[in-house]
């Protein structure tokens, strides 16, 4: 049943959204049956558990708490205390970091604060080129970042699309950053920060990793786990890591006190508590050891699917993948990346258009698309079913104006949706 149809005289829970709001609840109900019925490659996205849906959902959200536990400018902050040092045990366990911030209300607020914490206005960074696979809040010249500092920036490889030491060693050199910034938003492959970390030293530059894509992965032990030789380390929280939507920032002990500093009250006033206890009961899914069998899964069904898609005649950026996503470029299809992204939508499937290293076609219609696998392998999607997905990929994407094709990839890809329910259908039951 959807939850469209879950309506509230049919559950012992009134479903108070659909009594007071029906036009939210139409919204929200039809996004729930969108993800449902889909299948979510967006390399960032993740259904949460429903006991952090729960969490985010709760009276949390009512209570102010700017400040930290034990030291609030609030008062009633006893039980949100217990919350966030909660969180804050768990994330310094996750990762063995030093120091924890929790409060970030995402990657970017997190990655602000760092700057805040590390660096003045005007000095120099040198961090992954946005074009190459790197983050807008990497020195993007619209973004504050790429506003309030001098960035520089790196990229991969043309022979190879892996990162370019050679050129990261001899721009530091040139550029004597006051930070590097290793971590990226769409590349394929581990990323070696001990590697990073050696520049940096050389040079006299602080180093930040921004793990936001791959955190889940070192959690679970499988990506090289960047706390021991960065300065900074930030991630989100919702994307490999199967948290609510949020940000985090780690450092040494000796960079806590200006690090919490510049995230409250330099970024933020209050924190979002109820996102919080979010934040601690995915960490402490984190900590189990069925997540590494989660992670685990994901890189596999990333790899599966890549080579199935390599098979059937699109090129892979990097040549394939070791981590959750790829970056897969279609021109040799004889598309480009927009209508790749509107075809496999209208499929059921939905990703994102992607620029490729040094591609020669535009942002908004480039030459790639970015799929992942952490939304997918949360649903208990396996090998056999990567490899249907590859298949129903490539017909489309031969094949974009056959609509009757379009329609029949559709209804199977619903089929083999149904099957894999999203974690939010456990709420649903839960509530009938
Ligand atoms: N927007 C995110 C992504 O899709 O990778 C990064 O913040």
């Amino acid at each position: 049943m959807s939850i469209a149809a879950n309506s509230a005289a049919q559950t012992a829970v009134p479903n108070f959204v659909e009594l007071e709001d029906p036009d939210v609840w139409a919204a929200i109900a039809a996004e729930h049956t969108r993800q449902a019925e889909g299948l979510e490659m967006i390399a960032s996205e993740n259904f949460t558990s429903p006991a952090v849906m729960q969490a985010v959902g709760s009276v949390l959200t009512n209570k102010y708490a700017e400040g930290y536990p034990g030291h609030r400018y609030y008062g009633g902050c006893e039980f949100v205390d217990k919350v966030e040092d909660l969180a804050r045990e768990r994330l310094k366990k996750l990762f063995g970091a030093e120091h924890v911030n929790v409060q970030p209300h995402s990657g970017s607020q997190a990655n602000a604060a760092v700057y805040m914490t590390a660096i003045q206005t005007g000095d120099t960074v040198l961090a992954f080129d946005l074009a190459h696979g790197g983050h807008l809040t990497h020195g993007m010249k619209l973004n504050a970042s790429g506003v309030l500092y001098r960035f520089v920036h790196y990229g991969v490889r043309r022979d190879t699309n892996l990162l370019d030491f050679d050129q990261i060693a001899s721009l530091a050199r040139e550029h004597k950053p006051k930070l590097i910034i290793a971590g990226a938003s769409a590349y394929p492959r581990e990323i070696p920060h001990g590697k990073f970390a050696e520049i940096a030293r050389e040079v006299g530059a602080k180093l930040m990793v921004d793990m936001a894509h791959y955190a889940g992965l070192v959690a679970a032990g499988i990506h090289d786990n960047p706390v021991p030789v960065a300065d900074f380390v930030t991630s989100t929280t919702h994307k490999t890591l199967r948290g609510p939507r949020g940000g985090i920032a780690m450092c040494r002990a000796e960079n806590a006190k200006l690090l919490d500093r510049s995230v409250f009250p330099g970024q933020q006033g209050g924190p979002l508590m109820h996102v919080i206890a979010g934040k601690a009961i995915a960490f402490g899914e984190a900590l189990r050891p069925e997540f590494k069998a989660y992670a685990k899964q994901v890189v596999e069904n990333a790899r599966t699917l890549a080579a199935e898609l390599a098979r059937g005649g699109v090129k892979l950026v990097s040549g394939g993948t070791d981590n959750h996503l790829m970056l897969v470029d279609v021109t040799p299809l004889g598309i480009g990346g927009k209508l790749a992204e509107e075809t496999l939508d209208r499929c059921g499937i939905t990703c994102n258009k992607n620029m490729i290293p040094f591609d020669e076609r535009k942002p908004m219609d480039p030459s790639g698309i970015r799929l992942g696998t952490p939304a997918l392998t949360t649903r208990g999607m396996g090998g056999a079913e990567m490899q249907q997905i590859a298949a129903w990929i490539l017909r489309a994407l031969k094949s974009p104006a056959d609509e009757k094709l379009v329609a029949a990839t559709k209804a199977e890809v619903a089929e083999l949706a149904e099957q894999f329910p999203v974690p939010a259908a456990k709420l649903e039951a839960a509530e009938r």
